[in-house]
């Protein structure tokens, strides 16, 4: 039934219910397409000139057009009560803990992505905005604590353990850019000044386009990043042989 639309490769544990609804919306717009379709078919050829000389000013006196919309509503309302309702629930009000979780914090900018994490500590360092240089655009105080251990991924490149919830911070430094992987289902628009967290959890190992869904300037159609899906191992080496980059000061937070 899922694989009725042939939707793109699902790697998330809540996608399938994204998929769930997609395809539902899709089949119950079939149904009123062929149904309205035939339904005019059957009205030009049964009120044609030739036979209906006359026109007949009562028109309809039976009730089928309301059990039909009474159905139609209903089903609407099961779409949206038993699916839409509780899967948007589930994404802004179900996070799960932190500590069982990765959190990430991932900021849009013309035209990249930059993925920060914050390190063995489970604190992020803070950043201000008096501290934005071209060499720190995040404004982060190296000075604290907190921040040495903290670990920024160059490259547009994003990594996290397969088969563990992902606590994604969305924010920009610019523009409003969207952060989508179709993989994942997961589309989240990241505003300038604001922090939009979004969770899900990646459930199959591979690398996925980070795409930008929202116009954002003239790189826009380049602004891609690499979502990485690794194996639990894989992804403690990967944080380990990035960690304290951060604080150093040669850093380089493109
Ligand atoms: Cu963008």
């Amino acid at each position: 039934m899922l694989d009725l639309f042939k939707l793109p490769l699902l790697a998330s544990k809540e996608g399938a219910d994204v998929d769930k609804l997609i395809t539902y919306v899709h089949l119950l717009m079939l149904a009123l397409f062929v149904g309205w379709a035939a339904y005019f078919l059957y009205a030009i050829f049964r009120f044609r000139q030739k036979r209906n000389p006359k026109a007949d000013y009562l028109g309809v006196t039976n009730h089928a057009s309301n059990y039909i919309e009474i159905a139609v509503a209903g089903i609407e309302g099961v779409l949206l009560f038993a699916f839409a309702i509780p899967l948007w629930a589930h994404a802004v009000d179900r996070f799960p803990e932190e500590k069982d979780s990765t959190v990430v914090r991932i900021t849009g900018r013309q035209f990249n992505w930059i993925a920060r994490y914050p390190g063995a500590d489970g604190k992020f360092g803070s950043n201000r905005v008096d501290l934005v240089t071209a060499e720190n655009m995040m404004g982060l105080d190296k000075s604290d604590p907190a921040a040495k251990d903290d670990v920024v991924a160059e490259g547009s490149e994003v990594v996290v353990p397969v088969d563990k919830p992902v606590i994604a911070h969305i924010s920009s430094l610019d523009v409003i850019h969207s952060f989508k992987v179709v993989p994942l289902r997961v589309t989240q628009d990241a505003n300038p000044g604001m922090s939009i967290p979004l969770h899900f959890v990646p459930t199959k190992t591979n690398t996925y386009l980070i795409q930008c869904s929202q116009l954002c300037g003239n790189g826009h159609y380049a602004m891609k990043g690499y979502f990485k899906v690794v194996p639990q191992a894989e992804y403690d080496a990967w944080l380990q042989s990035k960690s304290g980059a951060a604080a150093k000061p040669a850093a380089n937070y493109e």
